[in-house]
Protein backbone atom coordinates (compact mmCIF):
# COMPACT_ATOMS: atom_id res chain seq x y z
CA UNK A 1 0.00 0.00 0.00
CA UNK A 2 2.51 2.17 0.60
CA UNK A 3 4.36 1.78 -1.98
CA UNK A 4 1.75 2.27 -3.97
CA UNK A 5 1.28 5.42 -2.98
CA UNK A 6 4.32 6.14 -3.23
CA UNK A 7 4.39 5.35 -6.99
CA UNK A 8 1.21 7.33 -7.53
CA UNK A 9 2.58 10.69 -6.08
CA UNK A 10 5.33 10.08 -8.50
CA UNK A 11 3.28 9.97 -11.19
CA UNK A 12 1.46 13.43 -10.28
CA UNK A 13 4.92 15.22 -9.84
CA UNK A 14 5.95 14.02 -13.35
CA UNK A 15 3.06 15.15 -14.93
CA UNK A 16 2.60 18.72 -13.33
CA UNK A 17 6.35 19.15 -14.00
CA UNK A 18 5.79 18.45 -17.83
CA UNK A 19 3.43 21.25 -17.38
CA UNK A 20 4.69 23.90 -15.43
CA UNK A 21 8.51 23.66 -16.77
CA UNK A 22 8.78 26.39 -18.80
CA UNK A 23 10.74 29.42 -17.64
CA UNK A 24 10.66 27.42 -14.74
CA UNK A 25 14.09 29.88 -13.76
CA UNK A 26 12.25 33.01 -13.75
CA UNK A 27 10.32 31.70 -10.41
CA UNK A 28 6.45 30.98 -9.40
CA UNK A 29 5.05 34.65 -9.95
CA UNK A 30 5.72 33.99 -14.04
CA UNK A 31 2.95 34.31 -16.41
CA UNK A 32 2.38 31.42 -18.76
CA UNK A 33 0.97 32.43 -22.29
CA UNK A 34 -0.24 28.89 -24.37
CA UNK A 35 0.12 28.97 -28.30
CA UNK A 36 -0.22 26.17 -30.63
CA UNK A 37 3.65 25.95 -31.33
CA UNK A 38 5.21 27.80 -28.42
CA UNK A 39 4.58 28.20 -24.70
CA UNK A 40 5.96 31.63 -23.74
CA UNK A 41 6.03 32.55 -19.67
CA UNK A 42 7.52 35.83 -18.52
CA UNK A 43 8.23 38.17 -15.07
CA UNK A 44 8.03 41.84 -15.37
CA UNK A 45 10.37 43.99 -13.23
CA UNK A 46 8.87 46.15 -11.43
CA UNK A 47 5.77 43.79 -10.67
CA UNK A 48 3.44 44.88 -11.20
CA UNK A 49 3.89 47.45 -13.88
CA UNK A 50 3.65 50.65 -12.76
CA UNK A 51 1.99 53.32 -15.36
CA UNK A 52 5.14 56.05 -16.65
CA UNK A 53 7.85 53.89 -15.55
CA UNK A 54 10.28 51.75 -16.98
CA UNK A 55 9.69 48.05 -16.78
CA UNK A 56 11.79 45.05 -18.24
CA UNK A 57 10.58 41.62 -19.12
CA UNK A 58 12.44 38.61 -18.78
CA UNK A 59 10.61 35.46 -20.58
CA UNK A 60 11.55 32.09 -21.45
CA UNK A 61 10.20 30.61 -24.86
CA UNK A 62 9.44 26.96 -25.13
CA UNK A 63 8.88 24.57 -28.35
CA UNK A 64 5.81 21.84 -27.94
CA UNK A 65 7.19 18.77 -29.58
CA UNK A 66 8.36 18.75 -32.59
CA UNK A 67 8.12 22.24 -33.30
CA UNK A 68 12.00 24.13 -34.44
CA UNK A 69 13.34 26.09 -31.34
CA UNK A 70 12.79 29.71 -31.25
CA UNK A 71 15.16 31.65 -33.25
CA UNK A 72 14.35 35.26 -32.20
CA UNK A 73 11.28 37.11 -30.64
CA UNK A 74 9.71 40.31 -30.76
CA UNK A 75 8.02 41.99 -28.14
CA UNK A 76 5.33 44.80 -28.57
CA UNK A 77 2.46 46.13 -26.80
CA UNK A 78 -0.70 48.32 -27.63
CA UNK A 79 -4.26 49.66 -26.30
CA UNK A 80 -6.40 47.70 -28.36
CA UNK A 81 -9.55 49.96 -26.70
CA UNK A 82 -7.35 52.99 -27.74
CA UNK A 83 -5.59 51.85 -31.25
CA UNK A 84 -2.50 53.03 -30.11
CA UNK A 85 0.82 51.50 -28.94
CA UNK A 86 3.76 52.46 -26.62
CA UNK A 87 5.89 55.16 -27.28
CA UNK A 88 9.06 53.02 -26.91
CA UNK A 89 10.62 50.12 -29.01
CA UNK A 90 11.95 47.61 -26.37
CA UNK A 91 15.38 46.08 -26.78
CA UNK A 92 15.83 42.68 -26.40
CA UNK A 93 18.78 40.01 -25.92
CA UNK A 94 19.27 36.68 -25.67
CA UNK A 95 21.29 35.43 -22.32
CA UNK A 96 20.87 32.09 -23.52
CA UNK A 97 19.02 29.88 -26.00
CA UNK A 98 15.35 30.36 -25.46
CA UNK A 99 15.76 32.80 -22.89
CA UNK A 100 15.13 36.48 -23.20
CA UNK A 101 15.22 40.11 -21.76
CA UNK A 102 13.24 43.04 -23.08
CA UNK A 103 14.10 46.46 -21.49
CA UNK A 104 12.56 50.35 -22.18
CA UNK A 105 9.10 49.02 -22.07
CA UNK A 106 7.11 51.73 -20.77
CA UNK A 107 3.07 51.61 -20.46
CA UNK A 108 2.17 55.57 -20.53
CA UNK A 109 -1.26 55.38 -19.56
CA UNK A 110 -3.84 52.76 -17.42
CA UNK A 111 -5.81 50.63 -18.44
CA UNK A 112 -5.59 47.65 -20.80
CA UNK A 113 -2.95 46.27 -22.51
CA UNK A 114 -1.95 43.50 -24.65
CA UNK A 115 1.81 42.36 -24.66
CA UNK A 116 2.52 40.24 -27.95
CA UNK A 117 5.40 38.14 -28.38
CA UNK A 118 6.31 37.32 -31.82
CA UNK A 119 8.19 33.89 -32.15
CA UNK A 120 10.39 33.46 -35.18
CA UNK A 121 11.70 30.09 -35.91
CA UNK A 122 12.16 28.27 -39.28
CA UNK A 123 10.88 31.24 -41.39
CA UNK A 124 7.30 31.47 -39.76
CA UNK A 125 5.81 33.92 -37.01
CA UNK A 126 3.32 32.92 -34.18
CA UNK A 127 2.27 35.57 -32.06
CA UNK A 128 1.07 34.97 -28.40
CA UNK A 129 -0.51 37.51 -26.59
CA UNK A 130 -0.92 38.31 -22.73
CA UNK A 131 -3.40 41.02 -21.52
CA UNK A 132 -2.78 42.96 -18.83
CA UNK A 133 -4.98 45.41 -16.86
CA UNK A 134 -2.67 47.72 -15.41
CA UNK A 135 -3.78 50.76 -12.83
CU1 LIG B 1 -4.38 54.42 -24.26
Amino acid sequence: MRFLRIAATGCVLAAAGAAVACGESLGGARTTVEGGKYTVAYTTSPAPIVVGQHFSLDLAVCAKGGVPAPQSVRIDASMPEHRHGMNYRASITSPRAGVFRAEGLLFHMPGRWDLTFDVVADGATQRLTSTLRVE
